[in-house]
C-alpha cells in the first residue's frame, strides 16, 4: 500500500485511478488506503459545480479547465451523480465531452457513481478528492449531476460552490426547493444566449433579496452571466471564484471549515467501520442462528438487533 502512495504522490494516474477503485470496491485494503492517505493535508483547491440537470455544468467546467490550464494550473475533476450505478467506468457523457483533455496531463478526469460504497457517496467523493490532492492537481473541481440530498452533501466538500442555473426552465424555484440558494457561493446564470436570460436574474436576485441568504457571511453572492458553449463570461467566473476564496481565507472562513470537515470525517468513518462490522456479521453463523429464531418468531426483530449490537461489540474472534 505505501508502494501505491508513493506512486500517487510521484503523479502517476494510474496508481490514482486504483485508489478510487479501492475506495468505491470497499475492499479490505481501503482503510489501509486511508490511513495512509491520512497524512497528506490536502492542499488543493476545491471548487463544487451543481444544477439542474442540462444546464451546461460539463460545458462551464470544460472552460474553467481551459482558464486554469491557460494559468498553468492542474485540475482534477470528479463527476459524481449519485442516480448512475455506474462507477469509474466511461459511461458519463461528461467523459465524453471532456475527452479533449485526455491526453492533456496536466488533467484527470474520473465519474463516480451510486454503486455501493460504504459510508455514503459523499465520503468516498471526499477520500478520493485526497487521492486527486496526493497526484498533485491544484484545482480538484467536483461536478455533481441532478438535485437531491446527496448532492447537498457533495458540495458541501466545496470551499467554493457553483449554483449552475438557466433560463427557460422554471429553474430558480425548483433550485429554491432543492436547498441549492442556500449552498451557492456563486450563481451562473448560463445559457444567456437564449431568450428569459434576463427575466431569470431579475426572479433570482428577487429571490436573493427576499430571504436575505444573500448577504449571510458577508458575502454577496455574485450573479454571473455565461454562454458556456461560447467560452463567453469564463473570466469573469474565475475572477469571482478567486475573490470568494480570498472572502473566505481572510474571515477565517477556510480554517473553520476544514476543522468542522475533519471532525466530521472523525464521525463518518466510524459509520462507515460499523456498517462494514455489521455487513461481515450477516456472513457469520451466529447471525444463520439468529435469523432463524426470528424466522420461527422465538424473538422479534428489535430482540435480535439488541443481541447483535451486543455482540458486534464483544466480538472476540476479532
Ligand atoms: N445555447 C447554449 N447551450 C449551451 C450552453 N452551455 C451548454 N449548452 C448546451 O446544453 C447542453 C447540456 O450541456 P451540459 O454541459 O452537458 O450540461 P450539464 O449541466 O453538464 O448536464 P448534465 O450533466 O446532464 O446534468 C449541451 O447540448 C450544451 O451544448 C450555452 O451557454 N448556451
Ligand atoms: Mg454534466
Amino acid at each position: 500500500m505505501q508502494k501505491l502512495i508513493e506512486s500517487i504522490r510521484s503523479g502517476n494516474k494510474r496508481s490514482g485511478a486504483r485508489a478510487i477503485s479501492i475506495i468505491e470496491n470497499n475492499s479490505s485494503e481501503k482503510i489501509s488506503l486511508l490511513k495512509l492517505l491520512a497524512k497528506n493535508k490536502v492542499k488543493a483547491r476545491i471548487i463544487g459545480i451543481t444544477g439542474s440537470p442540462g444546464a451546461g455544468k460539463s460545458t462551464l467546467v470544460d472552460g474553467l479547465i481551459r482558464q486554469l490550464r491557460r494559468q498553468n494550473l492542474t485540475v482534477g475533476i470528479l463527476a459524481i451523480d449519485p442516480s448512475s450505478p455506474f462507477t469509474g467506468g466511461a459511461l458519463l457523457g461528461d467523459r465524453v465531452r471532456m475527452q479533449k483533455h485526455a491526453t492533456d496531463d496536466g488533467v484527470f478526469i474520473r465519474s463516480m457513481g451510486s454503486r455501493g460504497t460504504l459510508g455514503g457517496l459523499a465520503k468516498a467523493t471526499k477520500d478520493a478528492v485526497k487521492v486527486l490532492d496526493l497526484l498533485g492537481y491544484d484545482v480538484i473541481i467536483i461536478e455533481t449531476v441532478g438535485v437531491g440530498q446527496s448532492e447537498l452533501e457533495i458540495m458541501n466538500l466545496a470551499e467554493t460552490t457553483l449554483v449552475v442555473l438557466h433560463p427557460g426552465a422554471g429553474d430558480t424555484i425548483q433550485a429554491f426547493k432543492a436547498g441549492l440558494m442556500e449552498i451557492a457561493d456563486l450563481f451562473v446564470v448560463n445559457k444567456s444566449d437564449l431568450p428569459g436570460a434576463k427575466k431569470l436574474i431579475h426572479e433570482l436576485e428577487l429571490l436573493l433579496e427576499m430571504t436575505k441568504i444573500r448577504t449571510a457571511n458577508l458575502w454577496i453572492t455574485p450573479i454571473i452571466e455565461t454562454i458556456a458553449t461560447q467560452n463567453q463570461g469564463i473570466e469573469s467566473l474565475c475572477g469571482q471564484i478567486e475573490a470568494h476564496y480570498q472572502f473566505l481565507l481572510e474571515k477565517g472562513i477556510l480554517e473553520q471549515k476544514r476543522r468542522l470537515s475533519l471532525e466530521k470525517e472523525v464521525f463518518d468513518t466510524l459509520f462507515e467501520l460499523l456498517e462494514q462490522k455489521v455487513k461481515n456479521y450477516q456472513d457469520k453463523e451466529e447471525y444463520s442462528d439468529l435469523r432463524d429464531m426470528l424466522i420461527k418468531g422465538e424473538k422479534n426483530p428489535i430482540e435480535i438487533a439488541e443481541i447483535m449490537f451486543t455482540n458486534l461489540f464483544y466480538d472476540k474472534n476479532e
